[in-house]
């Protein structure tokens, strides 16, 4: 099989995840060139990677005529330039969450990419390809728990990075579960109302580490969303849909389950990366797939762009403390299935 060059850029955790990913496990796609702010840490995935070629500026990397297709997985606030950079290079791109750190940024990346009349950009919402969301969308889908009203999602992560600012709470965590709950029910944020608390373990004063979302989604739907940022014992994500006539929720995809002195436990993942390996692994599969011209099914850049229409919405209310309205545009025909 021909292989597809991949310009990678960005390794840290989650790019580094994705580069061994490529390179020991997806057939068909070569790690050929990567980049980093840290070019010592961009070289040791490099070479981890069968001795791809390293780049100091992303620009030359996206450009390169080797490079095929491009991974963003940079810091957040650089992926909408890169991925319009990718845009103007008319070169697929899987672009981490969130796609933009704001839905003006997210809507220029839309622009660019109806200019250019086809859909080049898939946006890294793992939980699409996780295999227990996958069958909670199924499930809906079949119609086995009658029309669904109400999506319950709860995200924990043990700790925060240091550099945790008070926007990242919504547009670097909650935006997966706006996206969940846009995907589960298929329905469009419409009202939001977000309410915060600062606990104890909150490293700066105007930072929250609990957010409490409640939706009002089109169609008489509902969702409300916990993230919890700092829960300390692990990593969870749980995703619930109600229905008119039963409930849908993912269970945690535990191997074992342990009983020793009188207690029976399981265990928790650490983080992200342990929890939705399996995830990461499919969404680099269909990618491939898509590239070699199969139809996409996973978040699209629309997607991505709503997101943060929703994000901004919850952002707002958080600091008003009242409910605020989200835009919702009417999706264009490149977006439509
Ligand atoms: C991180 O960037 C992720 O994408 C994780 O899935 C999420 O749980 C975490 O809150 C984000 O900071």
């Amino acid at each position: 099989m021909k292989q597809i060059n991949i310009g990678l850029i960005g390794v840290g955790g989650m790019g580094t995840r994705h580069a061994h990913n490529l390179h020991q496990r997806v057939v068909g796609l070569t790690v050929a060139a990567v980049n980093d702010v840290d070019l010592e840490r961009a070289q040791q995935v490099a070479s981890d990677c069968g001795n791809a070629r390293v780049f100091a500026d992303p620009y030359a990397l996206i450009a390169d005529d080797h490079v095929e297709a491009l991974l963003i997985a940079s810091p957040d606030d650089t992926h909408a330039e890169y991925t319009l950079a990718c845009l103007r290079e008319g070169k697929p791109v899987l672009c981490e969450k969130p796609l933009a750190t704001n839905a003006a940024d997210a809507g220029r990346v839309v622009e660019a990419e109806m200019a250019v009349g086809r859909q080049l950009i898939a946006v890294g919402f793992m939980r699409r390809y996780d295999p227990q969301h996958i069958a909670v969308k199924q499930a809906v889908d079949s119609g086995i728990i009658g029309r669904p009203i109400l999506f319950k999602g709860v995200h924990r992560n043990a700790e925060v990075p240091p550099r945790f600012s008070a926007g990242l709470i919504i547009n670097g965590s909650a935006v997966h579960d706006i996206d969940s709950a846009r995907w589960l029910l298929g329905q469009e944020v419409e009202i939001v109302y977000v309410r915060g608390v600062r606990t104890e373990m909150s490293l700066q004063e105007d930072v929250c580490d609990l957010a409490l979302l409640q939706i009002s989604l089109t169609n008489d739907t509902l969702a409300t969303i916990e993230v919890y940022v700092t829960a300390g014992y692990g990593y969870e994500v749980r995703a619930e849909v109600v229905g008119e006539r039963g409930t849908a929720v993912t269970m945690p995809p535990d191997h074992i389950a342990l009983r020793v002195k009188s207690t029976r436990s399981h265990p928790v993942p650490a983080d992200w990366l342990a929890r939705f390996q399996d995830a990461y692994l499919a969404e680099l599969n269909q990618w491939a797939l898509a590239l070699r011209g199969q139809p996409f099914r996973g978040a699209s850049a629309w997607d991505g762009y709503l997101s943060l229409l929703a994000a901004d919405a919850c952002l707002k209310s958080l600091r008003s403390g009242k409910p605020e309205p989200a835009s919702c545009p009417v999706i264009p025909e490149l977006y439509r299935q």
